[in-house]
């Protein structure tokens, strides 16, 4: 047994909280499996590899960069505001959960094994369960779990070691299945086949975004891509100097706002260093970041889809990988990138200023992970579906919704005095109905909230029983019988 948990926490440490690697060693495993000569095999793992890895330098970048500036506002005009950000919620939940319940948790091999197995079983048994993908980001479940961890201790105090491991282990593996596969056709259909799904921290916010962007879709409604500005405006068809152009607007606003001497002073900027070219160095980098995760992202997608028909015929049937909601980025419009981040922006700047106008007794701060990564694939998918309009609005609803569901979940468990909270949409929305459904209804919540999880990929298969695993299994043949069922 020791030697099993030993095997394991190397492999978890090294393998499954390391994306690239998962993907790298999925892409082997998918061509040996297809029978791929050795040398095509290992060149696909280290395609895969240094894919993912550009593709977070990429995303690596835009964090480490952007982060500290919007956290920024929160130091240069002294507010005692809880951050919104995984890392920063991650933190908070480290500081806290000893002193409020008494409680560390070291147990995250193990629940990452519970999990993992748990989804991938539930896959196997597809025909049943209707789940058809495998959630690989593992970086995003250390975090969620230990959110989690917070959350189930608050509904109930007095649990167990074990039990808290295994209702965790339930109720996340549940989350990663039913969240990952809700996303499988919009998925499908965005990147016309690339056979992948998102596995994050905003699954259940992009899937009800991009349906409500078909809902409120009208004849005139035009996809960013398909819309071709005239004139001087013709510079935003080009993404990456829209992109250039609306952050530099954006982030020179908050730079001002900041201020040179509080750039000087916190050390973003050099003593006699130009604030003008500061700014726009600064602001500029988005765009750059930007670029590098896509080539990342365009580095190992092929590879995925390819190898995964390995795995996909043999060992789990019919199914697709999570991966990271970056991933989506590089597929669609690019401007619907920048326009979910800005309009996201507008919905928790506004609702922040409203907090702090009403006088909350929780002020949050915008942090960039949400602010950039849920809205701006809620965006990409809201134009796929329903065109520009929907990716405006449902981007800057979404703003709203995480500042407000993430102020009233952390200051009802408590997570807000240590100074952070995940923040993603889903544990902005979806999380703080199942902790409110734990807190009174007890263990009967619990039930009820894996049933509810359970129930969601049933509904969707019957609201498509023909298209539903043809999607995956062949998206061409997909298109065209859904083209005749049209016609
Ligand atoms: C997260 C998180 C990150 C980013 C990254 C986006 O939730 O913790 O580091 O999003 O996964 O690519």
């Amino acid at each position: 047994m020791d030697i099993f948990m030993k095997a394991w926490s190397y492999f978890a440490a090294n393998i499954l909280m390391k994306p690239a690697f998962l993907i790298g060693f999925i892409v082997l495993l998918g061509y040996m499996l297809l029978k791929k000569p050795f040398y095509e095999s290992v060149a696909g793992f280290l395609k895969a590899t240094v894919g993912y890895l550009i593709l977070s330098v990429g995303s690596g970048g835009l964090v480490n960069n952007f982060r500290p500036i919007l956290v920024g506002l929160k130091e240069r005009f002294n507010l005692d505001a809880m951050v919104i950000d995984p890392y920063f919620g991650q933190n908070a939940v480290t500081a806290g959960i000893e002193i409020e319940f008494g409680k560390t948790f070291s147990d995250t091999m193990i629940l990452l094994l519970i999990a993992f197995v748990m989804n991938i079983l539930l896959v196997r048994f597809k025909k049943y369960t209707k789940l058809r993908a495998v959630f690989t980001t593992g970086n995003v479940q250390v975090q969620q779990a230990a959110t989690a961890f917070w959350l189930l201790l608050f509904c109930f105090p007095d649990l167990g070691r074990v039990e808290i491991l295994v209702i965790m282990g339930v109720v996340l593996g549940c989350y990663w299945a039913v969240g990952s596969n809700l996303t499988v056709g919009i998925c499908q259909d965005l990147t016309e086949g690339a056979g992948f799904a998102i596995a994050h921290q905003q699954m259940f916010g992009v899937y009800i975004f991009a349906r409500l962007a078909e809902k409120t879709k009208s004849k005139n409604s035009r996809r960013l891509e398909d819309i071709k500005f005239p004139g001087f405006l013709s510079m935003f068809n080009e993404n990456m100097v829209s992109t250039s152009i609306l952050m530099l607007i954006f982030f020179s606003v908050i730079m001002v706002v900041l201020g040179q001497d509080y750039l000087i002073g916190a050390g973003f900027m050099a003593e006699g260093q130009s604030f003008f070219f500061y700014i726009l160095e600064t602001s500029l980098y988005f765009a750059v970041y930007l670029a590098i995760l896509q080539l990342g992202v365009r580095t190992f997608v092929d590879e995925l889809t390819e190898s995964f028909q390995g795995i996909s015929n043999t060992l789990l049937p019919g199914a697709v990988p999570g991966i990271d909601v970056s991933a989506s980025l590089a597929f669609g419009s690019s401007n619907a990138v920048t326009l979910g981040f800005l309009f996201g922006a507008l919905g928790q700047f506004l609702t922040i200023i409203l907090l702090i106008v009403f006088k909350s007794p929780v002020i949050v701060i915008a942090g960039f992970i949400p602010l950039f990564f849920d809205n701006a694939a809620i965006a990409l998918f809201a134009n796929d579906r329903g065109g520009v309009r929907a990716a405006c609005i449902f981007p800057f609803i979404s703003g709203i919704l995480q500042v407000v569901g993430s102020a009233l979940i952390a200051s009802f468990v408590g997570l807000a005095q240590y100074g952070g909270y995940l923040g993603m949409f889903d544990w902005a929305t979806v999380w703080p109905i199942f902790t409110v459904l734990m807190k009174y209804l007890g263990f009967i919540g619990v039930g009820l909230v894996v049933i509810i999880l359970l129930a969601i990929p049933q509904l969707q298969y019957r609201a498509d029983p023909k298209g539903y695993f043809l999607i995956v299994d062949d998206y061409d043949e997909y298109v065209k019988q859904k083209a005749a069922t049209a016609a």
